[in-house]
């Protein structure tokens, strides 16, 4: 029983968990120590310590999609999964318009993920080729303490233009992340963050059919700058998912009918999302600490996303069309918004552009009725706006400008097709969308009658607390 006693948690191992790990243990002579824990709320389908083949991708587990963003490949060697991480810096796009240098993994900013099985043995070498030391922390993992890889505390640093390796067995599964331990605001806020998918061993019931992992995360890149700004602790004007802005933000392409999983993960340095979908409502599967029991997943259809957390949700495809998917904290849905600037809603930018313009030539008043159209205006290029900036761009849509921007994208539900790839806007069939009302069908329906409609004056005074005074009544 000496593997027993290698891991602090094991003393709450329960007796039933204990045989099951002596049972599956006593087999083989692992690379490293295989460890046994207790199964805490993270979750499991086969018991550990146990020895498994290196689960294979179509064959032991349906691979995720990462939509914009990149997974890492493997090989096998000795029954071991190595994963190799390279992190650098390099340019990277957010989109067409904006692109800043970054600090990522393999190429990727905040976008890279890994994918492995329950019960893997995963060796991953990390090369630092930044000009700093960092390290390499597995989130939400259940692991060796030394493999932790906070710097400083469960290992040094590794230094810059140094390859270390970490290995562990994967002894749970669910959505995890990894991201750099050392320096974190700094490292982090540059885009020194990754998705670690792991799949359970066994298939578990009723698979989804479509199984997408999106990370969740936020910059500060100052109009016509080219650096992300690691110092800012609040302000962000960047967000991103798999390191993409709307509309350089891929669709999830469903076919109706299919069981739709979406992994979320949000490695930001501060805020959360609440991401909202259009159309349907979806219920919380798991969280990175493990599965939520059928009986305690309650439907939304805005699941919020903390910081260092991640949220799966699963809903049926049952209902065709282009739905949007975006976070419902506004101004994450705001490439670059500027703020701090006057309120000029409701102003007459007729006076005040020609007094401003006896200062100013060429000014033009903006915002009196919004910021909808600023978007609009920089796309087609009649409104400067710094070199290499998207302030509040969005894109252009099948019906209009979308002056979206930051974390939106468009789940596209579609019958019957057979391919993944953009499938183009969706065609609304007649008669199911909104259009202006004709005369014939305003007056028979008695539209504008005060009694369907009445005044905002009338409905003011009806709402005045206290009532007006009834004299009558004296
Ligand atoms: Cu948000």
């Amino acid at each position: 029983m000496t593997h027993l006693t290698a891991h602090p948690t094991q003393a709450s191992l329960s007796r039933r968990h204990a045989t099951g790990a002596l049972l599956a243990g006593s087999v083989v002579a692992p690379l490293l120590p295989k460890l046994a824990y207790a199964k805490g709320s993270h979750a499991t389908s086969v018991p550990h310590p146990g020895t498994y083949a290196p689960g294979r991708p179509g064959v032991d587990y349906q691979p995720t999609e990462i939509p914009n963003g990149y997974k890492l490949p493997f090989i096998v060697r000795d029954g071991v999964k190595i994963f190799e991480i390279v992190i650098d810096e390099f340019d990277h796009e957010f989109m067409p318009g904006l692109t800043a240098r970054v600090w990522g993994f393999n190429g990727v900013g905040a976008g890279a993920a890994i994918e492995a099985v329950e019960g893997d043995q995963v060796r991953i070498y990390v090369t630092n080729k930044l000009r700093a030391p960092t390290s390499v922390h597995w989130h939400g993992f259940i692991l060796p303490s030394g493999m932790d890889g906070v710097g400083g505390l469960s290992q040094p640093n590794i230094p810059p233009g140094e390859t270390w390796v970490y290995e562990f067995p994967l002894v749970q599964y669910g959505t995890q992340m990894f991201h750099a331990h050392h320096d974190e605001m700094a490292q982090m806020g540059l885009g020194l963050t990754g998705l670690f998918i792991i799949h359970p061993r066994r298939r578990q019931p009723n698979p989804a059919a479509r199984d997408f992992a999106i990370l969740l995360h936020e910059w500060k890149i100052i109009p016509g700058s080219r650096r992300p700004d690691p110092n800012e602790m609040t302000d962000f004007n960047i967000f991103t998912m798999n390191g993409k802005v709307f509309p350089a933000t891929a669709p999830l392409v469903v076919r109706t009918g299919q069981k739709v999983r979406i992994r979320f993960g949000n490695l930001g340095m501060q805020n959360h999302h609440p991401m909202h979908i259009h159309g349907y409502s979806w219920k919380i599967v798991e969280t990175d600490g493990g599965v939520i029991p059928p009986a305690g997943q309650w439907p939304e259809t805005t699941v919020l996303v903390p910081v260092g957390t991640t949220r799966t949700v699963e809903f049926d495809a049952d209902y065709v069309g282009d739905w949007s998917m975006h976070c419902h904290m506004l101004h994450h849905i705001m490439n670059q918004m500027g703020h701090g600037l006057p309120n000029v809603i409701g102003v007459d930018p007729a006076q005040l552009e020609a007094r401003v313009k006896d200062l100013i030539p060429g000014t033009m008043v903006m915002g009196t009725t919004g910021m909808g159209d600023h978007g609009q205006h920089v796309t087609s290029g009649h409104m400067p706006v710094p070199e290499n900036s998207v302030p509040m761009v969005g894109g252009e849509g099948p019906r209009g400008y979308i002056p979206m921007g930051g974390l939106m994208t468009i789940v596209k539900v579609r019958d019957g097709i057979t391919s993944y790839g953009d499938p183009g806007w969706y065609e609304n069939p007649p008669g199911t969308e909104p259009r202006a009302a004709t005369p014939t069908e305003i007056a028979r329906d008695g539209i504008g009658n005060p009694s369907i409609a009445p005044s905002a004056k009338t409905v003011a005074k009806a709402n005045t607390f206290p009532p007006p005074m009834n004299h009558q009544g004296h």
